[in-house]
């Protein structure tokens, strides 16, 4: 259900359910999740490529493993919620190194907003997002009216959730929804140059920064200034701020280790 390339520095996980848009079952969820566990335990992995095979990034559930018709099935939809989708979310936004995510085409419902937690998501231009909860009678989860509201703001957030009508690629990174659009056949290429470059950045860095930028959302200036200052703090006594020092004093790039 997904394939998991380890790769010098990096780790590229695809959901790979390509015949159902790659949407999750429980099988996938608990293989997307043991993969991203490996990849944060893993201290040589220093970040993280998610993305889709086939023609699709994820349909979000896999609406034929809930079939609500079916006699017997589980209708607690808040179980399903907490027991997969929540932890999924959270490990991705807690997760000390960037995710990134390439988007490669159509991510509704949970897959759209499991794409919106990751730190950078690249689509390509035939991509869409699809907050298509209300097709089906359902709110957003997996954190889609929290990441809209932020991102967009109330009108644009509720007219798409509202609607469930699909936002184009191109309209997503001009509403700031994502960080960049790029040709479908540069996506892959693209998506991978950014993960090299992060692998050789300074992580213990780029963990502090998640978590400022996170919390920035909730905190007053004078909070976010007096965290600024503890994590600059830390970040000051990493291996990586020496290199990086000495790298600029000495007219060299710097040599991360991540530390
Ligand atoms: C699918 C799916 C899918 C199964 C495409 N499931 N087969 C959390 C907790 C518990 C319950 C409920 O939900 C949640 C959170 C959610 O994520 S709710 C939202 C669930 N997702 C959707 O409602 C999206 C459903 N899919 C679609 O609307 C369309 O497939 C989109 C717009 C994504 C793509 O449309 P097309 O490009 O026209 O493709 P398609 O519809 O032909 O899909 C291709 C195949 O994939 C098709 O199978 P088939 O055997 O006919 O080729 C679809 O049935 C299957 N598929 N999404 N979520």
């Amino acid at each position: 259900t997904i394939l998991h390339e380890r790769r010098e520095g990096w780790h590229r996980i695809t959901l790979n359910r390509p015949e159902k848009l790659n949407s999750f079952n429980e099988e996938q969820h608990h293989a997307l999740r043991a993969a991203l566990n490996e990849a944060a335990a893993d201290e040589t992995c220093r970040t993280v490529l998610l993305t889709g095979a086939g023609r699709g990034f994820c349909a979000g559930q896999d609406l034929g493993d809930r079939d609500p018709s079916k006699p017997g099935e589980r209708v607690d939809l808040g179980y399903t919620i907490e027991t997969f989708y929540n932890p999924l979310v959270r490990q991705i936004r807690s997760l000390g190194k960037p995710v990134i995510c390439a988007v490669n085409g159509v991510a509704a419902g949970a897959g759209a907003n499991i794409a919106l937690a990751c730190d950078m998501v690249l689509a390509a231009k035939s991509a869409k997002f699809i907050q298509a909860f209300s097709r089906i009678g359902l709110v957003p989860d997996s954190g889609g009216t929290w990441f809209l509201t932020r991102l967009l703001g109330e009108a644009r957030a509720k007219a798409l959730i509202l609607t469930g009508d699909a936002l184009t690629a191109e309209q997503a990174e001009q509403w700031g929804l994502i960080w960049r659009v790029v040709e479908d056949d540069a996506l892959a290429g693209e998506a991978e140059e950014l993960a090299e470059r992060f692998a050789k950045g300074p992580t213990y860095a780029y963990g502090l920064i998640k978590e400022a930028v996170h919390l920035a959302s909730r905190n007053t200036l004078d909070e976010q200034l007096e965290l600024e200052r503890d994590m600059q703090r830390k970040a000051g006594f990493s291996d990586d701020y020496r290199e990086g020092v000495t790298a600029f004093l000495n007219k060299r790039k710097p040599t991360f280790t991540g530390k």
